[in-house]
């Protein structure tokens, strides 16, 4: 199977709104043994739908140490949260850049599975951290967006330069 390609900031594509998962069907099945390919081998401990180009409202996570343990959540909604907490969070979407984010520390959520059945769960710790950070995907938004201006204008210069160096990288060293 193939991986898919992750897409990455500032691409418009990840603004885009998620919409409703309606068919519970192996076409969705097959998306989502892609996504767990693709999450698994970029070493990420979640995935929206949106990095790989897919606006609906499905994400995949594992926060096992073991990479043992998927979830999949589909049409997926925060019923209740409590608490606060910060956490250093990273992106597939947005790579090498890392940055204090504070979230909801205990959530309550309802989501489908892959046959469409009706479920809920108390998420706490990373769980909780990764649920809402893949859920923002699902509605076009990056955990960067939460910086301060001055702190974004950071991440921007940093992501340039990475990029300028990748191109380097590419065509070889120059006299
Ligand atoms: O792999 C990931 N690690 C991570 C670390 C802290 C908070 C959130 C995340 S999610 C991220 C994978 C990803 O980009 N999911 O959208
Ligand atoms: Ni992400």
């Amino acid at each position: 199977m193939a991986n898919l390609n992750i897409i990455e900031f500032p691409d418009p594509r990840l603004r885009k709104i998620a919409t409703p998962v309606e068919a519970f069907d192996a076409d969705l099945g097959r998306l989502i043994d892609a996504m767990f390919e693709t999450m698994y081998s970029a070493q990420g401990i979640g995935l929206a739908a949106t990095q790989v180009d897919v606006h609906k409202q499905l994400l995949l996570l594992d926060v096992s140490e073991t990479r043992d343990q998927p979830h999949v959540y589909i049409n997926p909604r925060i019923i209740e949260s409590e608490g606060s907490e910060t956490c250093e969070e990273g992106c597939l979407s947005v790579p090498g850049i890392y940055a204090e984010v504070s979230r909801a520390e205990k959530i309550r959520i309802s989501a489908r599975d892959p046959d469409g059945n009706l479920f809920e769960e108390a998420l706490d710790g990373m769980h909780a951290v990764c649920f809402q950070h893949e859920m923002d995907h699902l509605k076009g938004k990056l955990f960067i967006d939460y910086l301060s201006p001055l702190k974004r204008r950071m991440v921007r210069k940093k992501l340039e330069k990475q990029r300028r160096q990748e191109i380097q990288n590419a065509t070889g060293p120059r006299m």
